[in-house]
């Protein structure tokens, strides 16, 4: 797909989800470099860079793009022609694409070891990394029940219900604010995560924290599953993450909303779910606890404070 219809599939929201918008992006930017036909080093370079800005201002909040872009980019400047500088970006687009279906399968192996047989499970949202536990346990021969919330105002719970049903996994599709009177029924609660901040808080669709608490009050356990291209290193330095408000429009029809001058409807689509609230961070390296989440991005990928600065993400 050209780089501006990616670019304008990731806003649109027809590509979705943190993990699928990196590959999305990194194959982007892969196929944009094999389009250029320039043969200066510097101007392939310099379009090469326009190019991770236009993904980049797509959406604010799941860090795996900027971290996708970074990581696809990230060699250019030791290329010693435009060719050369061709041939980095497809070795990382690919590797990096590949590197993250293989976190996905891992984390798939160490999450279904946290669902037990008879267990009831909670998801919100539609994650590939948490439904990618829920359906390895399934493979097991678990016998498991799933609740799948709506996710308003996208319904992204729609998506979800179809893979369960597809892999016949026992479901109950629930709206967002039925979850507290159904908390004392399931056993653990697996999200997704768009971002997940040195604090240890994850950032993910919108009701996941009220989720959190709702668990955290039941004494139900709750954890994120998130590849550690999901970690954002900015907030080490201090930086936080913006959160998308999308338009009103999504919650309220413009012809409703027209009728009440006085009423601006509000959609911010994450929230912020604390450290606190969370049982474990499941990543490709391991389930972690949430004050894990500094040494994974220094340590596991491999930024330092002086690595981050304004021009970082
Ligand atoms: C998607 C969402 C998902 C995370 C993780 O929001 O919040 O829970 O992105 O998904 P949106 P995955 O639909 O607005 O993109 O595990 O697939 O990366």
């Amino acid at each position: 797909m050209p780089l501006i219809r990616t670019a304008d599939a990731i806003r649109t929201m027809q590509i979705r989800g943190a993990g699928r918008i990196a590959r999305a992006a990194a194959a982007a930017l892969r196929d944009h470099a094999a389009s250029i036909e320039s043969s200066d080093r510097v101007s392939f370079i310099k379009e090469m860079t326009q190019a991770g800005d236009i993904l980049r201002s797509t959406r604010p909040t799941a860090v795996s793009l900027p971290n996708a872009i970074h990581i696809v980019l990230r060699d250019l400047k030791n290329a010693t022609s435009a060719d050369d500088a061709r041939g980095i970006i497809t070795k990382n687009a690919d590797a990096f694409i590949r590197a993250s279906e293989e976190a996905i399968q891992t984390i798939a192996g160490i999450g279904a070891r946290q669902i037990g047989d008879g267990d009831t499970i909670l998801t919100h949202c539609n994650s590939e990394a948490a439904l990618a536990c829920i359906i390895e346990a399934k493979r097991q021969g678990k016998e498991i029940v799933v609740f799948a919330t709506e996710v308003r105002p996208w319904n992204q719970g729609l998506l979800t219900i179809e893979v369960l049903n597809r892999h016949e996994i026992e479901t109950h599709y629930i709206v967002d604010s039925a979850v507290r009177a159904f908390i004392n029924d399931i056993d653990i609660v697996i999200a997704g995560a768009d971002a997940v901040c040195s604090d240890g808080s994850v950032i993910n669709k919108i009701g996941t924290s009220q989720i959190a608490l709702s668990a955290h009050e039941a004494r139900t356990k709750m954890v994120f599953a998130a590849e550690t291209y999901k970690f954002a290193p900015r907030t080490l330095a201090g930086y936080t993450i913006p959160i998308e408000e999308r338009p009103g429009f999504e919650v309220l029809s413009d012809e409703i909303a027209r009728k009440y001058p006085f009423v601006r409807v509000r959609n911010p689509v994450f929230d912020i779910t604390p450290a606190a609230y969370i049982d474990g961070i499941i990543t490709e390296t391991g389930l972690i606890p949430p004050s894990y989440a500094p040494s994974v991005i220094s340590d596991h990928l491999g930024w330092d404070l002086s690595l981050i600065g304004d021009g970082a993400f």
